[in-house]
């Protein structure tokens, strides 16, 4: 794997830069200093200037606060609102403008119940248009915030949908409107979504939630704009937050185990999640538990993805203690890979108080294989540098609102294939169902899928496939796409037509 990907990362570099340069030379007029140096120097970026500040550190984890429920059992009504939002990141300094849901970044978590139903009244209070997309969540296509169902500045709308069996998993919402995803979402529009079932295996644990996201400041601790790296590599910035806190303390006690849910919701990061010397379980995936707790000692999410995962506090001396984002290279062709542990939390231990230490149940989640498809599709992924219009593509194309590139039947068992031709990995993401991967391959060689598991986004390294199968339940036209946000709005992106 570490071979391949250094190989493919070296002709990426040797191939690509001279194409980059006249592709973005003829097609940005607003380059920034930054991307001038980038150009003038070859391929490889210094990482996102230095910012002169430091955010405060250190602080307890905070706990996303909740969406109140305005409704009784079996109900969840709320109010959401998308709306410029002046926060005060700096002590002293002037507060930084983001648009936020709710006044809040991240947005206010939403914790229903399976059978819920729910009805988000929903208004955009931004200038431009925004969708409410509830990101792997069973919902029919008119609710699910794709860019066919824009919300309007000023505009207002209702989401209603119904949460059924076996839905129980940590889904997420974002905007999803047609090119402007990447901007509304590292402005600060995204939250979580729990549903919760009431035959919960784990419910005897105590959770705690890690919302990752990313944060880009300019020198006067604005929100900075993408950059020309930004929009080919995918937008990372200065700080990696933790439910909107820069490296939060995190304290736990010796042999103490708790659920963690973790959502990777920046826009381009692949994180490769350690916490050295304490036992990790992972315990479900995007789309909730998993069959039986399978033990890690790391967790690669790509952006879009989530994981649960049981950590048991096992201090030893001399081990770094945080959590850490272990170097991951991803194949970018402009700015610099990642060299070093990123410390996202530190981790203190806790005096023995009333901790918890139960055990974890060896079965959670009966997983029922999809069986033989009836229908096989191939999904090619590739990057073409010298069409700044069509930079990323699927099967040759760049996104159009217009066109349906494959038709499908709901109730029918679908095998797709995804085939990297690219030089970065690319994580994908399908809406309006959930699949399972049956296969990767490692060094182009197949690997079958170790253990069953319900994902809505897998990422495909450059140069290697998956395989995986899906049944598409609800009729209508679902987005498929890369889940780099800058990727998606310059056209990593198409749609599936499922008939009833
Ligand atoms: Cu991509």
């Amino acid at each position: 794997m570490q071979r391949r990907r250094f190989l493919s990362s070296a002709a990426a570099l040797a191939l690509t830069p001279l194409l980059l340069r006249q592709a973005f030379a003829a097609g940005s007029a607003n380059m920034s200093e930054m991307d001038h140096a980038a150009m003038g120097h070859g391929p490889v970026d210094a990482p996102p200037p230095a910012v002169g500040f430091d955010l405060p550190s250190g602080q307890p984890l905070p706990a996303p606060r909740l969406l109140a429920n305005q409704a009784g059992p079996g109900r969840f009504v709320a109010a959401l609102q998308a709306a410029p939002a002046e926060l005060p990141l700096l002590p002293g300094n002037a507060a930084t403008v983001f648009w936020a849901y709710n006044g809040q970044v991240p947005g206010p978590a939403i914790v229903a119940q399976e059978g819920d139903e729910v009805d988000i009244a929903f208004a955009n209070h931004l200038t431009q248009p925004t969708t409410v997309h509830w990101h792997g969540m069973p919902v029919p296509a008119d609710q699910d915030g794709g860019p066919h169902y824009p919300v309007a500045p000023q505009g207002l709308r209702h989401y209603r949908f119904t949460l059924p069996a076996d839905s129980a998993a940590s889904y997420w919402y974002h905007p999803h409107p047609h090119g402007l995803t990447g901007r509304q979402a590292y402005m600060g529009l995204a939250g979580v979504f729990v549903v919760k079932s009431k035959q919960d295996p784990l419910a005897h644990l105590p959770e705690q939630w890690l919302v990752l996201s990313d944060l880009k400041l300019d020198t006067a601790g604005q929100i900075a704009e993408n950059s020309m790296a930004d929009r080919h590599d995918g937008r990372e910035g200065q700080f990696v937050l933790v439910n909107g806190a820069w490296r939060p303390l995190v304290t736990l006690a010796e042999g103490e185990r708790r659920r963690w849910r973790v959502w990777n919701a920046t826009s381009a990061r692949i994180l490769r999640i350690a916490v050295p010397a304490h036992d990790l379980m992972l315990v479900g995936t995007d789309g909730g538990l998993i069959a039986a707790p399978q033990p890690v000692t790391e967790l690669l999410l790509s952006p879009g993805e989530r994981a649960e995962v049981v950590i048991t506090g096992r201090f030893r001396a001399g081990q770094p203690a945080g959590v850490l984002a272990r170097p991951y290279h991803r194949g970018k062709a402009m700015s610099a890979e990642q060299t070093d542990d990123i410390l996202l939390a530190s981790l203190e231990r806790a005096a023995l108080g009333k901790t918890n230490s139960a055990p974890v149940p060896g079965r959670l989640r009966d997983i029922q294989p999809l069986p033989a498809p009836q229908v096989r599709r191939e999904l090619r992924i590739s990057e073409n540098m010298a069409d700044m219009n069509a930079m990323f593509l699927i099967n040759g194309k760049t996104f159009d609102m217009n066109r349906a590139d494959f038709t499908g039947k709901a109730g029918e068992v679908e095998e797709w294939t995804l085939i990297s031709e690219a030089h970065m990995d690319h994580p994908f993401h399908i809406h309006g169902t959930r699949f399972q991967v049956t296969a990767r391959t490692e060094d182009g060689v197949w690997r079958e899928e170790p253990f069953l598991a319900w994902r809505d986004v897998v990422n495909v390294p450059a140069g290697e496939s998956v395989r995986l199968r899906l049944r598409f339940e609800r009729p209508g036209l679902w987005m498929y796409h890369c889940h780099i946000l800058e990727h998606e709005d310059a056209g990593m992106m198409g749609m599936i037509k499922v008939e009833a």
